[in-house]
């Protein structure tokens, strides 16, 4: 599957508090955002993510519970007085983000993994997950197989699905503050890429079980328009739209899965360890640090293991 670049160029990754509220969501989001905001500030220009002022709008008042869990952890946050709300806005809140340029980061974090941990990487479609055991001593195979779950022999999760979102980059130097509003039947967001030279990612659209990847010039009119009105400086002779991507988001029904499984090879007589890390659909960004702490943590022994005879 090729969606990788699409989702990889598109991805305007911001941090957002617009997950679900359920117990793992909150707390892989809690690790993400404890983890990004460090890497902003020890390493961010290299990391490509920074801090970021953010503004976020829901039009339906989201739950208690999740209001408190945000006013928690999120930096600097402040519940935006209501007479100051945007009109059809039932609340907002205004916090510290971390906003990713999500192509280079993903390109800082391989440069990492090959340079600084000598992981090797081998590019190439797996046909079963099984066929991942390459040979004797593969001893554990995470299955972070995004979109493709559902499909792939011996994942074939029929929970997953994907969520289709269109955006636009733009050049829009002026703008430098993230502002998302959770519609009732519509996303809208604006988020400044850091260390692009002014470019800002402008959307959106979360279309459940829509799987086609073209882009549609009413659903860029869609975003200019829900956009334009959020923020008003966007209209001017300044901004520049550059193009529009779509992406689909790797989802799964009950939210991602992080568990560990023992499978017995075909025709080997042997058991295999099977991490599963797939599902993080709008949020592998922000949750998908938290989920991978929590994958690698099912296999500590079979690791420290690995560790031990590579020394011998
Ligand atoms: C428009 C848009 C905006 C987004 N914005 C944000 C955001 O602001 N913040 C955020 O946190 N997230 C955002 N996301 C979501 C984020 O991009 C995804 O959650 C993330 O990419 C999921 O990563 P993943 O590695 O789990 O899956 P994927 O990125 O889908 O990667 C799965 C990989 O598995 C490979 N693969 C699958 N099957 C096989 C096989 N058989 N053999 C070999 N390889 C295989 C694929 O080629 C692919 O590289 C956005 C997504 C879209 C589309
Ligand atoms: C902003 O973040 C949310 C949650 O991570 C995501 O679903 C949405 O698509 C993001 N926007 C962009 C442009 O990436
Ligand atoms: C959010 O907070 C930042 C920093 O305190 C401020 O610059 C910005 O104007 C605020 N935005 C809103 C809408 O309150
Ligand atoms: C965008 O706004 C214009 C002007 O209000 C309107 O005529 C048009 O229908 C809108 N387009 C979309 C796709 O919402
Ligand atoms: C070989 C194998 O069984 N792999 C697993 C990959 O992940 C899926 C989860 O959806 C499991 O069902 C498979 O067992």
């Amino acid at each position: 599957m090729k969606r990788d670049s699409i989702v990889i160029v598109g991805a305007g990754a911001n941090f957002s508090a617009i997950s679900a509220s359920d117990e793992n969501a909150l707390r892989w989001d809690k690790l993400g955002y404890a983890h990004l905001l460090d890497l902003a500030a020890k390493d961010g220009r290299n990391a490509f993510v920074k801090e970021t002022s953010s503004v976020e709008y829901w039009d339906d008042m989201p739950s208690a519970a999740k209001i408190e869990s945000m006013a928690g952890y999120l930096k600097d946050f402040k519940k935006i007085p209501t007479q100051e709300l945007p009109t059809g806005v039932a609340f907002g809140i205004n916090f510290t983000t971390v906003t990713i340029n999500a192509p280079l980061h993903i390109q800082y974090l391989l440069k990492k993994l090959t340079e600084e941990y000598g992981v090797r990487v081998i590019r190439g479609k797996v046909p079963a997950i099984s066929s991942a055991f390459l040979g004797l001593d593969t001893k554990v195979v995470f299955n972070c197989t995004g979109n493709a779950a559902k499909h792939l022999e011996g994942v074939k999760d029929s929970k997953c699905f994907p969520t289709r979102g269109q955006i636009l980059l733009s050049h829009a130097p002026h703008v430098q503050q993230n502002t998302m509003r959770h519609g009732k039947d519509y996303e809208t967001y604006v988020i400044p890429r850091p260390y692009s030279n002014g470019k800002v990612i402008l959307g959106g659209f979360m279309q459940k079980g829509v799987s086609t990847a073209d882009t549609f010039g009413e659903e860029t009119e869609s975003i200019l328009n829900r956009t334009k009105e959020m923020i008003p400086t966007l209209d001017s002779p300044d901004t520049e739209i550059l193009t529009a991507f779509s992406g689909l988001r790797p989802s799964r029904e009950g939210g991602a899965r992080v568990s560990r499984e023992e499978i017995s090879l075909k025709g080997t007589g042997r058991q295999g360890t099977i991490v599963h890390n797939y599902g993080a659909g709008g949020t592998g960004f922000q949750a998908g640090y938290g989920m991978a702490v929590e994958a690698v943590n099912t296999v500590t022994q079979e690791l420290q293991g690995l560790i031990h005879s590579s020394n011998l």
